[in-house]
């Protein structure tokens, strides 16, 4: 079976409609077709600073939804990332055979760079996408599940993991993206031009899973929509209109076609409340399995653990071949 990888931080309290939509979901869906690694990315996290306590149960309550959401440990390997060294081995690796100016490119870190200040930014933030690549890499994947704000970090793991067999001989598949455009970037609901985001978003323009459907529904209402009346999807010209009926048909399996022809005539507060009572008809079941899975935390760390185990008969065999590659004397 062919192999997905993909990963998600947990630097929030909860995730939001646009990592569930534009990846998580599709991570679900793979679990069937392919061989399939997931994993919280804790030294991610660290890249722009945090407080220990508060990283260590964020990690779990990322791991507690996500199998909130359907992932199954008999199905795919779930495990947290620094449960497994071989990322950040992999990861010095293959920062030596990144430009500096190419890793400079990357338009996220110019991004968070700026707006932190960039005396402020970290060196493990420039250095981030390196490891994201040493991630794949590590487990050989031929795809990865993410939404469209990684394209750019998805196409330097495909140029490094190409420039190490190049250099060393063939040791790393290079992965393909798989980026599903109808929801690849759900925007920011106070400013549909900006993707929803866990770090740059006003809390007023996330969805979060977690949160109380009742504050859900009024971070819907007061969503920036155009001036018009008429409910049609233009993503151009009427971008907040297109992200709601996004997510609306993205959650209820209706089409949009289906969705714009059902609110002909009717006006935006219509498709609002509407949209809103099927968020809260989709998270409210996640909510209470989140929670199940919290109250058993040495549980929940035991099937963690265990899916570190897993990851490691994958990740250690091929830094293994990497370290060899390079000259290295292979880990003892
Ligand atoms: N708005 C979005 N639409 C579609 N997909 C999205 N993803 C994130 N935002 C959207 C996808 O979610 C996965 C996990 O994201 P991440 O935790 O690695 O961090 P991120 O991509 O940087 O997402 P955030 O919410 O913006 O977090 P911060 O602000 O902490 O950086 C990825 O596959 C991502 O594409």
């Amino acid at each position: 079976r062919p192999r997905v990888f993909s990963g998600i931080q947990p630097t929030a309290d909860s995730f939001h409609l646009g990592n569930y939509l534009g990846a998580v979901r599709h991570w679900v869906a793979l679990q069937d077709s392919h061989d399939a690694f997931y994993c919280v990315v804790d030294l991610h996290a660290i890249t722009a600073g945090h407080d220990p306590k508060v990283l260590h149960q964020r990690s779990r309550v990322a791991a507690a939804q996500l199998l909130a959401v359907g992932l199954d440990p008999e199905r795919c390997t779930l495990f947290v990332q620094s449960q497994v060294p071989e990322h950040a081995q992999l990861a010095w690796v293959l920062g030596c055979i990144t430009g500096f100016g190419e890793a400079n490119r990357m338009t996220q870190f110019k991004d968070k760079s700026q707006k932190q200040g960039n005396e402020r930014a970290s060196v493990g933030l420039f250095t981030y996408p390196i490891l994201q690549a040493a991630d794949i890499l590590l487990y050989q994947a031929n795809a990865v599940p993410v939404g469209e704000d990684q394209r750019q970090h998805l196409e330097l793991s495909r140029d490094l993991a190409q420039r190490f067999n190049t250099l060393f001989g063939p040791t790393f598949t290079v992965p393909a993206p798989h980026i599903v455009k109808s929801t690849a970037k759900i925007t920011d609901l106070q400013d549909p031009t900006a993707k929803m985001s866990k770090s740059s978003s006003s809390p007023n323009g996330i969805v979060d899973l977690l949160e109380d459907p009742a504050r859900s529904a009024k971070k819907i209402r007061s969503a920036v929509t155009d001036t018009g009346r008429e409910i049609v999807f233009d993503e151009e010209t009427k971008p907040g209109i297109a992200n709601l009926l996004t997510i609306f048909s993205a959650l209820s399996g209706r089409g949009i076609d289906d969705l714009v022809a059902a609110y002909d005539g009717k006006g935006y507060g219509d498709l609002k409340k509407d949209l809103a009572e099927v968020v809260r008809e989709f998270v409210v079941p996640i909510q209470e399995r989140t929670r199940s899975y919290l109250d058993d935390p040495a549980q929940l760390d035991k099937l963690l653990a265990d899916g570190a185990e897993k990851a490691r008969r994958v990740a250690a065999p091929t830094l293994l071949k990497a370290y060899e590659r390079v000259g290295f004397f292979p880990p003892v």
